[in-house]
């Protein structure tokens, strides 16, 4: 504090502020409740006085998890989700959550605590020197600093404005240390603060683009709806139910869109799924990428070269003929584009014709019996199926709770068996397959939904974020974790090509006990074995809301080298036998 100001505040009894109570009262200003936090040097004290504040602080054993969360919160909520860390190892371990959270387009606002400026510019050595905001830049939508106290109201203001307007993603927002020492008079300090107006304005699609758009969908004989988290993220449910029904178009749901309408949707192709794209005249994505997860617009699976037309309706205008030529881009927020389509479509829709609709029930059905014959049998050991099968039961019955998902099999065979039916209720892995986020995700949907959530997770999966079972346990949170523990990645019966006493690379200890660590914490853990096992576990920590971990031990010979996507595995022209 300078001294002049010290004179002034003891003669007059000026009221003051500090650095640290600005930017919590810039978040909460905003609306903003929660901060997902791994303490220690500069930033400690703003965590216990945002929790004295009466802000909800969430405290995580690794910044990794504690960004994921923040991440996800953003998904849910549309409003950006708050991860504070310390400075160079902190700040880096929660990088990765937010180049993922920038990747997967979720707001995210990452405030780490930073060395003094004069000394990390001259690189002399502080304690945990690093130059964060060159780091973070590249990895994230925007990234600013704060210097000054009276300019902590407009660094968080425009950091918020960055995460969720536009396509949203991650923020970086740095603070060296002394910023939070720093005193000014508690009015200025409030003046200085800004309520962000209208962070997420709306962006409505031109006209002409809108009627190009209704101009190829008319002219379609098989068109097809895809919808990807974007179109869950906006949450423009009922108008995209409606879209679709009015339409009467088909439509596939990515990952995180499924229960956006339930999964057993009449209109729902997810079981023809390679049939509709390969097959379709004119398809229509709503938040959805032609990236990697559609094999980018092309290819076998799309069917002949120049069979389609693409219409895309993306915030983004620079996400158009990123991978194909896009026939009909509509640029906009997806609420308007939706309302402005269904405006634009009247009361006399032609409904697709009958050989499209008819030819993919056809498809469905024979998918449909095949999955189900496959989840009748009772393998023992356990296989993907025959556990999933339970697990579809659950969230049958439980259509609320939120399913957080990740491993390889453990994904990709949860993502084709379990049906959802509420929007935003399934959160996993997203663009880059990134595994890690489980336990992030988890907390961070219990903590803002306050709704009972199942985490499905493969072995190696759950070791990226497991200690994170502590947290949840410390909070108390309503959390079951299913480990599908199968001995290891992928599969558990690798074999050391070497010949020698080393496991193989991929291999775990075998037959190990995920369901003892959380106990270590006063949670509920579970081994089983059979599925009417699994099923009693999983009722009862659901309907108790304890902390639960159940150790389902899996077939290690059950699945398949990377689930779903083998074919992404470069080969080895020399060593054949490396290959699975
Ligand atoms: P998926 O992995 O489910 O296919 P992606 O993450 O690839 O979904 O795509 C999501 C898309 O949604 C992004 O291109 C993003 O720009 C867009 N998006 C996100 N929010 C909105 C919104 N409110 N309005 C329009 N587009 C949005
Ligand atoms: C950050 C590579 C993809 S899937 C996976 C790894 C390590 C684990 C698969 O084993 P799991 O599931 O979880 O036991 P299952 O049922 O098939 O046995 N590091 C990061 N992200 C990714 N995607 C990897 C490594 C990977
Ligand atoms: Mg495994």
């Amino acid at each position: 504090m300078s001294a002049a100001l010290e004179q002034k505040a003891d003669e007059q009894e000026v009221e003051l502020t500090d650095g640290f109570h600005l930017v919590i009262d810039a978040l909460k200003l905003n609306g903003i409740k929660t901060i997902y936090n791994v303490p220690g040097i500069p930033i400690t004290d703003l965590g216990r006085l945002a929790q004295a504040s009466g802000m909800r602080v969430i405290s995580f054993r690794h910044e990794q998890n504690a960004g994921n969360a923040a991440a996800i919160a953003g998904f849910l909520t549309k409003s950006p989700g708050i991860c504070l860390t310390v400075s160079a190892p902190g700040f880096l371990n929660g990088l990765v959550a937010l180049a993922n959270a920038t990747t997967n387009c979720f707001p995210m606002i990452l405030i780490s605590g930073s060395s003094e400026r004069e000394i990390v510019d001259l690189q002399q050595g502080d304690y945990e020197e690093m130059d964060q905001l060159a780091i973070a830049r590249p990895m994230c939508k925007a990234a600013y600093r704060v210097l000054h106290a009276a300019d902590i109201g407009i660094g968080i203001a425009r950091a918020i404005r960055a995460a969720v307007s536009g396509r949203p993603g991650g923020v970086y927002l740095d603070m060296p240390a002394k910023l939070f020492g720093q005193v000014i008079e508690a009015e200025a300090g409030r003046r200085s603060l800004v309520k962000v107006i209208d962070p997420a304005p709306a962006q409505i699609p031109a006209p002409e683009a809108v009627e190009r758009a209704l101009d190829v969908l008319r002219g379609a004989k098989r068109p097809l709806i895809i919808l990807g988290k974007g179109a869950a993220y906006a949450q423009a449910d009922n108008d995209i139910r409606v879209l679709i029904e009015k339409s009467g178009i088909p439509y596939i749901p990515m990952s995180m869109a499924k229960g956006l309408l339930p999964d057993t949707h009449p209109l729902s192709a997810a079981a023809a799924r390679s049939t509709v794209l390969s097959e379709s005249d004119v398809v229509m994505m709503i938040g959805a990428r032609l990236n990697w997860l559609l094999s980018h617009g092309k290819g076998r699976q799309w069917g002949p070269p120049g069979s389609k037309k693409f219409i895309q309706i993306d915030i983004e205008p620079r996400e158009m003929d990123s991978n194909v030529e896009i026939a009909a881009p509509l640029v906009g927020d997806i609420g308007s584009c939706v309302a402005a389509l269904l405006r634009g479509m009247g009361n006399d829709w032609k409904q697709p014709p009958a050989e499209w609709t008819q030819a993919i029930n056809t498809k469905k059905e024979q998918n449909i019996a095949r999955m189900a014959s496959r989840l009748g049998r009772n393998a023992m050991p356990m296989d993907y199926h025959s556990a999933l099968r339970v697990l579809r039961d659950v969230i049958k019955e439980r259509p609320d709770a939120i399913l957080v998902n990740e491993g390889a099999n453990t994904l990709d065979q949860a993502r084709g068996v379990i049906d959802m039916y509420q929007p935003r209720k399934r959160l996993d892995v997203g663009t880059w397959g990134v595994m890690g986020i489980g336990m992030g995700f988890a907390i961070a949907a219990s903590v803002e939904t306050g709704k009972p959530v199942l985490a499905i997770e493969g072995d190696s999966a759950f070791g990226f974020s497991g200690m994170e079972v502590e947290t949840i346990c410390r909070y108390k949170l309503p959390v079951c974790v299913v480990v599908f523990n199968n001995d290891g990645i992928y599969r558990g019966d690798g074999v050391n090509l070497g010949g020698g006493s080393d496991p193989a690379t991929t291999m775990f200890v075998p037959g190990s006990r995920y369901d003892k660590m959380i106990e270590g914490f006063g949670g509920v853990g579970v081994n089983v074995t059979t599925p009417d096992e699994l099923k009693r576990a999983v009722d009862t920590a659901m309907d108790s809301g304890k902390p639960t971990l159940i150790n389902a031990a899996i077939d290690p010979a059950a699945g398949s080298e990377s689930g779903n996507i083998g074919n992404l595995n470069p080969k080895s022209a020399l060593n054949k036998k490396a290959g699975a």
